[in-house]
Order: structure tokens, then sequence, then C-alpha cells
């Protein structure tokens, strides 16, 4: 049975799930989306990646031609139809089809896209010994340029930082902001472990405010860490007894070297380790 995909309110067959070549989203970029996971049947902050969805739509000036609701159960009954517990999601919102000129105001139908298909992770082997991640030389968006706040459709930035990860033979690269200071990786937020303290740099670095930056502050929390939000220096990671990553796709992945050096002892580190742990416990809905 072939894959169904949620466009224009109904359920198609992937291969004729299409959109207008005219369509804002394919000429400029000009939408928002989401990544998002459902495990045991469950999705994973639902609400909190549909909340994100509109206020990067509001950030845009995009008006998604549906509620908060009808979203979050467009994403239920395409998981439903397709039989997937565990699942990797993408909604997708497009300015939709307009003329051959950047005025949004041209555009008509913003297209919700919903497409569910299983999760590709990183490699096993990069969940026990850790990545090795360079600095990237290209700095995140300027956040008055494009906020990397928003989700939005363009992604270059990242792409171009995510390309000289691949050069160097990286799965991840670290971003830094305008201001020279840590802001995140291409896919991923960053944190760091420093004497039994959580540190991770704060929304105002310009970044991504990560769904799962926010499930493992909270956990970490109630383990009892400390966590601080922070203005963060690449020194910082350079001298961290540790370092993960997280993200939807990621989960809590550790980084054991930065630009070719070890990251505390090179090995992953037990902090890193027990959140990782509790992680995967509390998205599947069992104690941790
Ligand atoms: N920073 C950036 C720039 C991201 O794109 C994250 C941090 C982590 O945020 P969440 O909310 O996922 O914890 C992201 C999310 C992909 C892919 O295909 C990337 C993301 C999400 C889903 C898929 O590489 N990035």
């Amino acid at each position: 049975m072939s894959l169904k995909v949620y466009i224009a309110g109904k359920f198609v067959n992937k291969e004729d799930a299409k959109i207008s070549v005219y369509d804002h989203g394919l000429l400029y970029g000009d939408g928002v989306f989401e990544g998002i996971r459902s495990y045991a049947g469950q999705v994973f902050r639902l609400t909190e990646h549909v909340d994100r969805l509109f206020e990067s739509a509001r950030a845009i000036h995009l008006v998604i031609p549906m509620t908060r609701q009808e979203v979050a159960q467009a994403i239920i009954d395409t998981l439903a139809v397709n039989n997937f517990t565990d699942a990797y999601i993408r909604a997708i919102v497009t300015r939709g089809a307009g003329s051959l000129g950047l005025d949004p105001r041209k555009t008509t139908d913003p297209q919700v896209i919903i497409i569910t298909d299983t999760i590709s992770l990183y490699p096993e082997e990069f969940y026990e010994n850790g990545l090795a991640i360079i600095t990237a030389g290209t700095i995140r968006n300027h956040p008055a340029a494009l906020s990397p706040r928003i989700k939005s459709l363009n992604y270059l930035n990242n792409i171009m930082a995510k390309i000289e990860g691949t050069n160097a033979g990286c799965l991840e690269a670290l971003m830094l902001n305008h201001a020279g200071y840590v802001a995140e990786c291409t896919g991923d937020n960053i944190f760091i472990v420093k004497k039994g303290v959580v540190h991770t740099p704060s929304i105002d670095a310009g970044i991504l405010d990560g769904i799962t930056r926010g499930a493992v502050i909270d956990l970490a929390t109630e383990k009892g860490l400390a966590v601080v939000e922070r203005t963060m220096e690449r020194h910082d990671i350079l001298t961290a007894d540790e370092c993960f990553l997280t993200g939807t796709a990621a989960e809590v992945i550790p980084v054991t070297k930065l630009d070719g050096r070890p990251i505390g002892t090179g090995e992953v580190g037990p902090t890193t380790k027990m959140l990782r742990g509790a992680f995967q416990k509390m998205v599947r809905g069992e104690a941790y």
C-alpha cells in the first residue's frame, strides 16, 4: 500500500502528492515547517510543535487556513491512515501559488501538507561513541535578517554550514552567531556539562527554540541538575566536561570532539548518558 500524504485537506498517494511550480514555497522558500516524532502511538509534544508552526507563520505574515486543533487532528489522522506508531512527521505550510514575483499578496491558497514516514536516525555507533563536529565558517542568520526562531522553508543558511561539516567528514557542524558566540548546530541545539552544571545558549543567541531542548531542560531540572541558559563561547565547549546535541531527529546525541579536539575525556560522559536514557523513556511515556 502506498504511503498517504495529507494535502489540500485530502489523503493522496505519495506519488500523487503534488503542488504548483508557482508555489512561493518553491520559488522563494516562502513558507514554514515542523519536524515532529511519534513514539508508541503518541505524538511527542504535539501542542508545542503546532504552536511553533503557527508562530513561525505569524512571524512571516502567513495565515494558515486551519485552526491549531485542525492541524493537530490532521497530523494524528495522517499517522492513523498510514498505520504508523513510531514515525517522523513533516508538517509544511507554503505561501501558495502566485505570480513570478516576490509579492505574497499575489498568491492564493497556502498549502498545508503533512508527510509521515519512518525516521532515519544517526547510526547507533554515534550514540555510543559521540559525534565529532566542526565549527562552520558560515555563521547563523542575523536575527534582524531572518530570525532563527522561524522554522522557515529557507534553510540555506544551515545547508551551507552542513556542507562544511560534510566536507570535513562530520555529520553536524557548530554555527556561531553574528557576534561570534555559540548559537546551535545545523539541525540541533547544543548543550555542555561543566562541573555537574548543564549550560546551553539562550534563545537570544539567535537560535531555534528547540522543543527537544525544552524537554531536556525540564528533564535535567527534574533530575536535580542546575541548568543555565547563557551566552557561550567556543572556548566553553572546548573546556567542557561533556557536550551533547538535542533535536527531534537526533533526540540526545553526545559530541566528543570539536574541530579535532577531544571534549572532556573524549568519551561519552555520565550526565549525557543519563539524560539520553531518561529522554528515551519520557518520550515513550515510561517512568524515567
Ligand atoms: N536547531 C535547528 C536549526 C533546527 O532545525 C533544532 C535546532 C532542534 O529543534 P527541535 O524542536 O527538533 O528539538 C532544529 C530542528 C532534518 C530535521 O531533517 C531537522 C530538524 C527537525 C527535523 C528534521 O534535518 N531540526
